[in-house]
């Protein structure tokens, strides 16, 4: 009950100008050195609130952030992606009672925007879960696109932050294969699994989606059915043409820059990680020990080739910019008056000024060194 308490707080947010977005509901101050000892006490009424409030992009979410921070960076977030009806929620079931077997602790995201609150998938979902629901140190939550100006994408990269400073030691973040999501999902994990079915031509679709790039594991689940071995195969064949050809670009590189004319040494180049490409039935549990293991190497090759730095800083990057582009959007949305976006916007019309006229002028009014940022008192809603 504590987790779900809201209490003062003398260090709740305060400043207006703070807030990441504005929400009609008025604000309730949240006591967040509390929520998150309670979160790293394995509480999961703390755990879901503070997803809650990522989700809500809660005024005092820069402060839930800052504490957050000092506590992450332990867990390995893995990726799991592909399309509706492969197997990622049976999936991620086998490999949550797998990775408990192995001690470790895991929390789960299951991410899908095209299910807003409820839907049959996301039941589905709760109730293939449920097997764990007892399980303190297993921590499941769905989140859906609430409709927030980033959705998704916006909330998802805290959310796992969350579980990452409770203490978890892997993170599992489901989401489907639709559109950008394969993309996003690479850019949020240490580790990507994709996951496959036989037949249908996956494999050519894998390599058609772009898929390839962004796999460190393949599983071809479903491996009960006709065609995996096929698809196992297939994946295989497009993975080595795809590091022919990624090593033969390489090579030209290095002639067409002109410099060593020594023929590319493996040694010299960054040591890379080969795909792995295997076969389960989730539905069984078959084959899912191996899908551990292979979590546990690429992390260790992640870690031992400085790769994880990198990837965990262009995340960062990401969320940063992310951050600052919706505070200026919004301290654009609360410019008023004369050299408002609307006001500028009629000038441009009338001729008496240009876009890229227009555009300098308000963003010298936000970050330019002589005018202040917009007025904390000034709310766009
Ligand atoms: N035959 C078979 N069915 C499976 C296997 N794994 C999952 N399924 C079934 O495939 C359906 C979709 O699984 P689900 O995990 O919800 O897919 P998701 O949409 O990718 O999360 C369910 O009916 C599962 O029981 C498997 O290895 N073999
Ligand atoms: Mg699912």
């Amino acid at each position: 009950m504590a987790a779900g308490r809201v209490t003062p707080s003398s260090s709740a947010c305060r400043r207006p100008e703070d807030h990441h977005l504005s929400t009609s509901r008025p604000h309730r101050e949240v006591d967040v050195p509390a929520l998150v000892e309670q979160a790293r006490a394995g509480r999961p009424r703390a755990l879901a609130r503070l997803i809650s409030l990522v989700e809500d992009a809660h005024p005092a979410l820069p402060e839930i952030t800052a504490a957050l921070v000092p506590l992450a960076g332990r867990a390995h977030v893995v990726g799991i992606t592909g399309s509706p009806g492969v197997g990622k929620s049976t999936s991620t079931n086998a490999l949550i009672r797998e990775l408990r077997s192995r001690g470790r602790r895991v929390g789960v995201l299951a991410v899908d925007p095209s299910s807003p609150f409820t839907g049959g998938a996301l039941l589905g979902d709760r109730i293939r879960m449920s097997d764990h629901a007892l399980d303190p140190d297993v921590f499941i939550r769905s989140m859906a696109s609430r409709g927030h100006l980033g959705g998704v994408s916006w909330a998802t990269p805290q959310a796992i932050r969350v579980l990452d400073a409770a203490g978890f030691d892997v993170v599992i973040v489901e989401t489907v294969g639709v559109g950008q999501s394969e993309v996003e999902i690479a850019g949020l994990a240490d580790t990507s699994v994709v996951l496959l079915a036989p037949g249908m031509g996956d494999g050519i679709q894998a390599a058609k989606a772009g898929i390839l790039e962004i796999g460190d594991l393949f599983v071809v689940n479903k491996a009960d059915r006709d065609g995996a071995d096929s698809t196992v195969r297939d994946l295989r064949h497009m993975i080595s043409l795809q590091e022919r050809q990624a090593h033969d670009e390489r090579a030209d590189g290095e002639h067409g820059s002109g410099g060593s004319d020594e023929p590319p040494h493996e040694a010299a180049a960054p040591r890379r990680w080969r795909p792995r490409v295997l076969k389960t039935v989730a539905s069984a549990g078959t084959g899912v020990a191996d899908v551990a293991v292979s979590l546990d190497e690429h992390l260790a090759w992640l870690t031992g080739s400085g790769t994880l730095a990198q990837r965990r800083t262009r995340r960062a990057a990401h969320e940063i910019e992310t951050i600052a582009l919706h505070g200026v959007r919004r301290r654009l949305a609360a410019l008023t008056g004369g050299g408002s976006v609307a006001a500028l916007a009629t000038e441009v019309v009338a001729g008496s000024t240009d876009p890229y006229a227009a555009a300098e002028a308000l963003l010298a009014r936000l970050v330019g060194p002589a005018s202040p940022p917009a007025h904390p008192d000034a709310d766009p809603s």
